[in-house]
């Protein structure tokens, strides 16, 4: 319907599409993920997709949080460079020391962003220094996403590859419609905004949609109801820049993510859906990467 090309992700057209570890690579060869979020009461959103970037095969990842958080997250995964930020009186990040690392765009080969970052009265202008100064692939999720949809025309101001995760609350937010017109509409809504604002956009919940910037949709079906636990999209939003990190062609990078997404999930559901862990998904992303190389 609507002309709209569609594809179904497979795991054979996924099979060669992530490159194989050369053994003369070093942690340079697989670039450097730079991950910005959490705030205080949510030092655990950050932690999840700073644990799965690494996970997914990124060689350096650095984490930004507000200070108040940073051993927290630190103590957790110590394999991450963590830095801790300035913040406000609320505890959310204050980026006007940021600035110039994320600016440094060479340094860090994708940037993630949102994930338990809050949503703060001067949050939509902070965001929109990382989303007009980076020129690397972007990921906003989260609360990036519940700051952007104040006015989601900024995403026109970016120089670079963007990617946006929403789940059905984001996404009515970032269009200014209800949950239930986003999920009885959601091929054309991914569709439409994707389009409009030249993002790949990956519409969560069962069966997430993938939406490109020139107009094709791509469906996933792997994952289940053992997903349906909070964590687990800051776990995607990390694998998603850890891959982007490592520079994979963008659509290769967000079809794997959210297909291995999934099937960690799977792989996360035994001995019973009711118990699956957000961490537990992070640890199933090397048995998932298995099952397509
Ligand atoms: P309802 O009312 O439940 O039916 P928010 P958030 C809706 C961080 N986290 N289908 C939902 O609907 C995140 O990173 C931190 C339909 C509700 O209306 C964010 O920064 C954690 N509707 C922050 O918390 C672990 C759906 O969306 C709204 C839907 C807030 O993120 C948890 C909720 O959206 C969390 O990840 C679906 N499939 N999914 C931590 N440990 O630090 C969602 N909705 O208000 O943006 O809240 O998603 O929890
Ligand atoms: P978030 O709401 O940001 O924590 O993201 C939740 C993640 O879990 C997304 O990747 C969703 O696609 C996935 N998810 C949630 N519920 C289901 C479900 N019933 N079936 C498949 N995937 C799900
Ligand atoms: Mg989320």
């Amino acid at each position: 319907s609507l002309g709209i090309k569609r594809y179904l992700i497979t795991e054979e057209w996924l099979k060669d599409k992530l490159p194989i570890r050369k053994a003369n690579s070093h942690k340079g060869t697989y670039g450097h993920a730079l991950l910005i979020g959490g705030s205080k009461g949510m030092p655990g959103a950050p932690t999840l997709a700073t644990m799965a970037a690494l996970r997914s095969g990124a060689g350096l990842t650095t984490v930004v949080v507000p200070k108040s958080i940073q051993a927290m997250v630190f103590s957790h995964v110590p394999e991450a460079i963590c830095i801790g930020s300035n913040e406000t009186s609320t505890g959310h990040l204050d980026f006007s020391t940021l600035a110039p690392l994320i600016t440094n765009s060479q340094k860090y080969t994708a940037l993630g962003i949102g994930p338990g970052m809050g949503v703060w009265d001067h949050g939509l202008t902070e965001l929109r220094k990382v989303i007009t100064s980076y020129s690397g692939p972007l990921v906003i999720d989260a609360d990036g996403l519940n700051l952007l949809s104040k006015n989601p025309r900024l995403l026109l101001e970016r120089n670079g590859v963007t990617v946006i995760t929403p789940h059905p609350g984001e996404m009515a937010r970032l269009i200014g419609k209800d949950i239930q017109y986003v999920e009885q509409n959601r091929l054309q809504v991914a569709h439409e905004f994707a389009k409009t604002y030249q993002v790949y956009l990956v519409l969560k919940g069962a069966h997430s949609i993938i939406a490109t910037p020139q107009g094709e949709l791509y469906l996933n079906t792997t994952g289940g109801p053992e997903l349906a636990k909070g964590g687990t999209g800051d776990v995607l939003t990390g694998m998603l820049t850890g891959f982007l990190a490592q520079r994979l062609p963008v659509l290769h990078a967000v079809l794997l993510a959210v297909y291995l997404h999934g099937v960690a999930g799977t792989l996360a559901s035994k001995p019973s859906n009711y118990s699956t862990l957000a961490r537990d998904l992070v640890e199933q992303i090397g048995y998932a990467i298995q099952q397509i190389v």
